[in-house]
Order: C-alpha cells, then structure tokens, then sequence
C-alpha cells in the first residue's frame, strides 16, 4: 500500500484537517493506494503558492531559454521513470500497461515541443502614428492555471495541459481525478528534480464538488484548463464566469466513423476496432457512432464480429491483454444500464451487451445494430467497448447523421475517392477528421470540440498565446504632451 502527499509550495504535505482517499486498482478491485482529500484550506496554500511562484524573481525573471531548459531536464528525467509511473496510472485506472507505457513515454516529445516555444515568445511593433512615440505589446503570462484532469488518460492529459502553461511563464495548480491521482503526485517529484522553483507546479488531490469547486472559484486562479464530461463542463464553466476566468473545455464525444463501400474494407475493419475498442471505450475521441453504407452493411458487420470475437479481456499487465477493466465502479454501472436502455429501445447486439461474465468490472466488447441515431445510445457518450452501427444510404445521408448530434470532437471518414473525402472534411462538424486512419493525435496540432464538445482549444503552436496576455505600451521619446486647454510647453 502506498500512501502519497500532495506537492504545495515545494512541500510534500497531508490535507489541512489529514483526511485521506483511497485509490482501487479496478482489475484486483483492491485500494492499492491513498491520496490526501484536499479541503479549501488546502486550495487556498497551493493557489497562494502558485500566485507568489509567479511573481518571485526565480521563475517571473528567469531567462526564456532557462525555462526552456528545465522543461527540456524534466522531459530526459521521464524515460528513467516511465515504468513505474505507467504502472501506477495502470493500478489506478486500468488501462493495458502497454497503452500506459506509451502515453507515459509521448510526454518526452510534449515537454521538448513546448520547450521549444517557451523562448519564441514575440511581441510587436505596431504602426500606431504617433509622431515620437514607439507602440509596442509584449506579452506576459497570464497568471495561474487551474488543471483539472479525468481518470481516463489522467497524466497524459494533465501533463500536456502542464507544459502549454509553463512554456508561457505561467504557474500551476493540477487537480487530478480522485480516481486516479497517484501518477501526477509521482510525477511532480519530477519537477523538483528537475529544478523548478518550488510553487511553479502544485498539486491538489481529492473531489471534485470540494477540491475542485474551490480551484474553479478562487480568484487568483486566471485561467482554467479543464478535461471531462460535459455537465461537469458546464457547471465549471458557469462558476468561472463571474470571476471572468479564461476557461478551456475539452468534453465529451459521440464520434462519427463513416464509411462508405468505395473504401479500403480491411482498413476500414481496423480503423472501427481502433476507433472504439482502444482503452476500452473509455475515451473522448471513441468512434463510438460507427455509419456504415447500407449496400455494405450486413458484410461490414459480419467481419467486425468475426474480428473482435476472440478478443481477450483480462490483467492489464498481461502482454496478451487486449481490452482491461472499466476505470471506475460509476462508470461501470453507468455502461451497464445504457446497455440494458439502448437493448430496451430496440439496439440488438450483434455480439457482447451486457457486463462481462468474470464477475470483475468488465463489459463485453459489444456491436450494436438495428441502431437509430435519435437512441438514446446514439445520442449520449457511452465511454465503454460499445460500437452502434447506423445504416446510411448516400453521402447526403452521412453527413446529415453524423452532424445531428450534440457533440463535435471527431470523426473518421474511409473513402478511396480524395474529392469525397474533402467534401466530406469541409462538411463535418468536429474539431478533429481523420481520413483512412482514427485517433493519431499530436500535441504539435490544435485539438477542440465543435458544439458541447468543449470551449477554447489546445495544443499546437498558436495556442501559447492563449496563456498569455497582451501590454501595450505608448512610449514617448520626444514628441511634446499638448493638452487641448493648456499652453504648449517647452
Ligand atoms: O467526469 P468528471 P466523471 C465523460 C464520460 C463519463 C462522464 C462522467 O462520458 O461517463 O464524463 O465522468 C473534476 N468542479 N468523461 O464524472 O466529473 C473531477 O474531480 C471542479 C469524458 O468521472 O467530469 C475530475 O478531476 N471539478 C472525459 C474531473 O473533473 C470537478 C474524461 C473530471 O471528472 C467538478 C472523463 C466540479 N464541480 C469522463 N466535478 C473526456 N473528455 O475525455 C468533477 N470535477
């Protein structure tokens, strides 16, 4: 059993009042660790800290390629350390290790990319006309970002969040899912490690209507970064308004994958498996909505099943492993019951349906058809190993069912004829379109959600000035003052 602390100040510390949560490993269904259960006082110590971190000479005066350099020390200290925060992101959301090792490893290039910004920072001159006057902006950091992660990918996502705001000269306070903190408190040593002035990265652990309500509406944080569903999204997003914080929402999905019968067949077979089955479903991107042309459909489903029928379910340490646990008991039984609704609404599962039979927090993978796009499995993000297959009749067809949804954060599109698939791109309503391959995604790329797949983006180069703001500066060299109703002077 391992017991963490939460990172304030520089200091490894227990929740004001010693309260504790525990964190289960979903496969064993064992609590394998316990994280401090931060109040409000405890928000209020990180948030003072990353606020005064902000202003202290030590990171406020430091060199940009300085900064650059220890975001680039913390990037070569992941690679010692991969292994074993890959396994506590496995023990405490039970994703396969080789997907953890992976996204654990991804944050090599995510840190050296946003080094490489950190020391690019330009301003401007602007032709302002006015005679002996110099107009210029420079940019200063925006102040202290809120970063509020989810269990699913929880330190990838906290970690790409981390980096796109230290690149800025800004300083953190991360809030972790409850289910699934060990990994970022581990990771945060890292940062000590490697040099940063302590207050520049804090860490808060514990729930979301405590912990995290305080962050969301404390009033030195400036700006908030958030990953998770979207009522939780909602909610932050009107907290944050009367104190007018920036807000960026990366929220849920129900993603299209179309295909269409002039496609590479073997591709597209993949690209469905990789689009849902990844993670077990539990993913913003899933291409959980699966639209498939109807001359093709009944063969299409017949090779899906054929596919995915052997797929092994198990310890997600185990090398042949394909499909782990759900992450958290809610989210176990949240599956289960839409399952039980969409079968209820006439859904027919083609194959799986139900909890798996091991008794442990498992679903079936499952291929709904007789699926319509008014269902309710077709209208609400499942986060699980459900695909429901939706018939369409033309290309007209596909893009009217793909966009009648609330959501808009991807979308595959399989097609052999390039002048469809650019109609296509132009058509759909997502923030992000795949053509002939699914979710491949680069921190180099902005990434965002049309509709209430989220607000702002992320990612990319452009981005960094999203955790900056603009000063601009009228410098009188030598032009006389002249006040309307006084005499010139001088
Ligand atoms: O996420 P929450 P939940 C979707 C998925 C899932 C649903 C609910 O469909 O079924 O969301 O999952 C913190 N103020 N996604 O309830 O609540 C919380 O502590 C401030 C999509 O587990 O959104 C955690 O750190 N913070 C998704 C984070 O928000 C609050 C990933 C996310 O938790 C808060 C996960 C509050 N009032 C779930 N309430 C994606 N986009 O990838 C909660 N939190």
């Amino acid at each position: 059993m391992q017991h963490f602390k939460m990172l304030i100040n520089g200091a490894w510390t227990e929740a004001a009042d010693g309260r504790r949560l525990d964190s289960m490993d979903p496969f064993t269904g064992e609590v394998w660790a316990t994280i401090p259960r931060a109040g409000a006082a405890d928000v209020e110590a990180a948030v003072d800290a990353a606020a005064r971190a902000l202003k202290a000479p030590a990171w406020r005066e430091i060199a940009p390629s300085a900064r650059a350099a220890l975001m680039r020390k913390l990037a070569d200290l992941i690679p010692p350390h991969a292994e074993m925060l890959a396994d506590m992101e496995t023990s405490d959301n039970g994703k396969l290790l080789s997907s953890t090792r992976g996204e654990v490893m991804a944050l090599v290039k995510t840190f050296n990319y946003f080094a490489g910004l950190a020391d690019k920072i330009e301003g401007i001159v602007a032709p302002a006309e006015f005679p002996g006057t110099l107009a210029y902006a420079q940019y200063e950091p925006i102040g202290v970002v809120a970063v509020i992660a989810p269990w699913n990918s929880p330190l990838l996502i906290a970690a790409n969040k981390i980096a796109n705001a230290l690149a800025a000269g800004c300083t953190v306070v991360v809030k972790p899912s409850e289910f699934t903190s060990a990994s970022t408190l581990a990771f945060a040593r890292l940062f000590e490690e490697a040099g940063f002035p302590p207050g520049v990265v804090n860490v808060v652990t514990g729930t979301g209507p405590e912990t995290g309500e305080a962050l969301v509406t404390h009033p030195a944080v400036a700006k908030i970064q958030f990953t998770g569903g979207t009522e939780t999204g909602r909610r932050i997003n009107t907290m944050a308004a009367s104190s007018f914080k920036r807000v960026v929402l990366e929220l849920g999905g129900k993603s299209p994958n179309v295909v269409f019968d002039d496609c590479d067949l073997d591709a597209a077979i993949k690209g469905a498996i990789l689009g849902i089955f990844t993670s077990s479903g539990q993913s913003c991107i899933s291409g959980s909505r699966l639209l498939v042309q109807r001359n093709i459909h009944d063969r299409f489903v017949a090779r899906l099943v054929e596919a995915t029928r052997d797929v092994q379910l198990g310890d997600p340490r185990s090398a042949s492993t394909q499909i782990g646990p759900i992450s958290t008991a809610p989210q176990f039984h949240r599956i289960v019951s839409m399952l039980e609704q969409a079968q209820t609404e006439g859904a027919e599962a083609a194959m799986g349906g139900k909890a798996a039979a091991n008794g442990l927090q498992f679903i079936e993978p499952t291929i709904l058809i007789n699926v319509h796009n008014d269902m309710t499995i077709a209208r609400e993000e499942i986060f699980g190993p459900v695909l429901s297959v939706i018939p369409f009749e033309d290309e007209a067809d596909a893009v009217r069912i793909a966009n009648d949804t609330n959501y808009g954060l991807a979308a595959g599109v399989w097609t052999l004829d390039m002048a469809r698939a650019f109609r296509m791109i132009k058509a759909i309503e997502a923030g992000t379109v795949w053509i002939n391959t699914y979710r491949i995604l680069s921190s180099t790329m902005p990434s965002t959600g049309y509709k209430e797949s989220g607000l702002g983006s992320e990612n990319g180069q452009r981005n960094i000035f999203n955790f900056l703001k603009p000063k601009s500066i009228y410098l009188n060299h030598g032009s006389r003052v002249s006040v309307p109703f006084l005499p010139e002077s001088g």
